[in-house]
């Protein structure tokens, strides 16, 4: 597989990215449409994504048709509906939309609507803006026809109150990896689709750090670094601690590689040894980031910070799962 890259500008490549540019690994399949989202528990939210491509839908219907899932999950703790609140209890949720065009919208801290990726798929279409936070957010959401709906569920609140018992706050580790009776804890959906047409879209939702502050913002719903698309190279999505990934525009930082001609795997990985090389491995100890890609081409790749990450992946093969590497 050979990328534009490699026709227009591969004179300014070195020879390693050079022979990654033309060594896809076994992930890059290079096939088109094709959806790929963090987390292989997301392999459902690919099949209705799926339905959409493979008539030949857009890639954007596509990964906002997927997203939904679960957002309406009252079983997936980490987005919308069921997902952990914050240390005040609230269930606050942000999620961002992009597509081939550069168009794009986002929430954050938005509070009682089942679905924010809807919200701000219409911040995108409806207003001259790109991002809506909070009581701004609501406000707009409710002015659109969405309905407030109680996010919290049972299940949730009883792990919150448990949490609260002894309710420790520490901004530097992931908290996630203290609480042992939640399942799933990291799946936060970062989805990216390329359609029939060759366009390029992505969506990206979640509830965000269990137990964050009050209005903490993680990576997911900022442009950039919880998800970027460029429809002349590719596009790129993102899970983890939102806060590392943030300082390193982690999606974009992702994209500009694969338009320097790497695989999309390897701008994962080259993206979080930036991270490393930026924090150093003792900061980083316990904390997961992790980076899904895929290229113009349909080759996809990904990459984590700590072992165990996953990513879905839905073409006209049917549907797998990519065990990534990581970098510890
Ligand atoms: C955040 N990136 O709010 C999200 C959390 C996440 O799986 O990905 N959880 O920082």
């Amino acid at each position: 597989m050979i990328y534009r890259r490699d026709f227009i500008g591969g004179f300014g490549l070195s020879l390693p990215a050079l022979l990654v540019a033309c060594n896809p690994t076994e992930a890059s399949i290079g096939a088109k449409p094709v959806v790929i989202s963090t987390w292989a528990q997301n392999k459902k939210a690919n099949v209705a994504a799926w339905a959409v491509l493979e008539k030949n839908g857009l890639a954007l219907d596509a990964v906002h048709e997927g997203v939904q899932v679960p957002e309406a999950d009252p079983n997936d703790q980490s987005v919308g509906y069921g997902g952990l609140p914050d240390r005040d209890g609230r269930v606050t949720v942000d999620a961002c939309i992009m597509d081939h065009l550069g168009n794009c919208g986002a929430v954050m801290a938005l509070e009682s609507i089942l679905h924010p990726i809807s919200v701000a798929k219409m911040v995108m279409e409806k207003t001259p803006h790109v991002q809506l936070a909070g009581e701004g957010a609501l406000q707009f959401a409710l002015e659109m026809g969405f309905e407030k709906v109680n996010l919290l569920t049972e299940e949730s609140k009883k792990a919150w109150e448990k949490w609260v018992i002894e309710a420790k706050y520490n901004p530097m580790i992931t908290i996630e990896n203290l609480l042992e009776n939640i399942k799933n804890n990291h799946d936060t959906i970062g989805m990216i689709a390329l359609d029939n047409t060759g366009n390029l879209a992505g969506a990206c939702t979640t509830s965000g750090m269990a137990y964050k502050m009050r209005g903490r913002i993680g990576d997911s719903p900022i442009i950039g670094s919880g998800l970027y698309v460029d429809s002349e190279v590719g596009a790129a999505s993102a899970t983890g601690v939102g806060e590392e990934l943030v300082r390193i525009c982690g999606s974009h930082a992702v994209v500009e590689l694969m338009r320097q001609g790497f695989s999309p795997e390897e701008s994962c990985k080259k993206t979080l040894e930036r991270l490393v090389k930026m924090r150093g491995m003792e900061k980083l100890k316990g904390i997961q980031a992790a980076l899904i890609a895929i290229d113009k081409n349909g080759n996809y790749g990904c990459y984590a910070l700590q072992k165990e990450f996953t990513m879905a992946v839905h073409d006209k093969n049917g549907a797998k799962v990519v065990d990534a590497k990581s970098l510890f």
